[in-house]
């Protein structure tokens, strides 16, 4: 079962997401994380099990990517592969078997439509065992506003890629403060710095989606 298991996050890592897909090359015909992770349920793998090998694989992506020793399209294939495995442990979450760490409300920020980078912070903070509710792009304060209050001691997080929709962003974090002063609000993007969040009131920057769960998964998990 060990070993079943450390296939899976292997897969993961190496975004290996079916018996069907062409990459990794070095992969090819082989099962991958969807068929693996099939057979591991249907052997009563403890599903918190698996969803550790998976998280230590993205966290090892992650910090491979932080460090350009991979690259977006290798980030991509683990989170799609990442995925994969979250299809199938999903229902286990729904049925409240497996507790997800908490929720993250996640947008690009009003008069910005990049959402690239947006999407990558979204699949890695999920497959390490967030609830994401992904808002998309172009989001006015407003609509987080509102999100806060339906999900009480949940966190967000900020993108921004246009250094003219990092004032959108300060905006948006003092709307959030202003009804909801405790919430714990992460911002990153391209334009963004430490300095820049902190002095828009953010509670943390994060430079890329590694460094979003690693806040989160110490911050906000502590709060
Ligand atoms: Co635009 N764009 N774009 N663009 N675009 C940039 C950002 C730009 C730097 C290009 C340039 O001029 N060199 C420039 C911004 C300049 C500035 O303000 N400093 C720019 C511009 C000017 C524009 C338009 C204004 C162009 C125009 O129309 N004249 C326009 C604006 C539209 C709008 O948003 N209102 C525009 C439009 C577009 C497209 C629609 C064509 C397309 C977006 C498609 C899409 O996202 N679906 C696009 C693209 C693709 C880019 C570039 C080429 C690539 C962005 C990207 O996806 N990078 C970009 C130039 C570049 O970066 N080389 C550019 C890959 C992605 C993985 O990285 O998004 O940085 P990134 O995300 C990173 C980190 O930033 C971080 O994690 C990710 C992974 O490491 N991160 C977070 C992001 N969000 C985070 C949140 C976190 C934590 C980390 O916590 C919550």
């Amino acid at each position: 079962m060990d070993e079943l298991i450390s296939r899976i996050g292997e897969c993961v890592e190496r975004g290996k997401v079916n018996l069907a897909a062409p990459f990794p090359p070095a992969m090819k015909g082989l099962e991958g994380a969807d068929e693996l992770t099939k057979k591991a349920l249907e052997a009563n793998a403890p599903v918190d099990a698996i969803l550790l090998a998976c998280n230590d694989a993205m966290q090892r992506i992650g910090a491979k990517f932080s460090r350009n020793e991979v690259f977006v399209p290798e980030l991509l294939m683990a989170a799609k592969a990442m995925h994969a495995v979250m299809a199938h442990l999903k229902p286990f979450f729904q049925s409240g078997t497996v507790k997800a760490k908490g929720t993250f409300i996640l947008g690009t920020v009003a008069g910005d439509l990049h959402d690239i980078g947006k999407n990558l912070v979204s699949m890695v903070v999920e497959g390490n065992g967030w609830e994401v509710i992904d808002l998309g792009v172009d989001v006015k304060p407003a609509r987080f506003v509102e999100k806060v209050r339906e999900n009480p001691g949940c966190i967000v997080g900020l993108s921004a890629l246009l250094t003219t929709t990092m004032a959108n962003m300060a905006a948006t974090v003092k709307e959030i403060r202003a009804g909801f002063p405790d919430t714990k609000i992460v911002v990153g993007g391209a334009p963004l710095t430490a300095a820049a969040a902190a002095e828009m009131g953010a509670t943390g920057y994060a430079r890329d989606p590694q460094g979003a769960v690693e806040w989160l998964n110490t911050i906000g998990v502590a709060a």
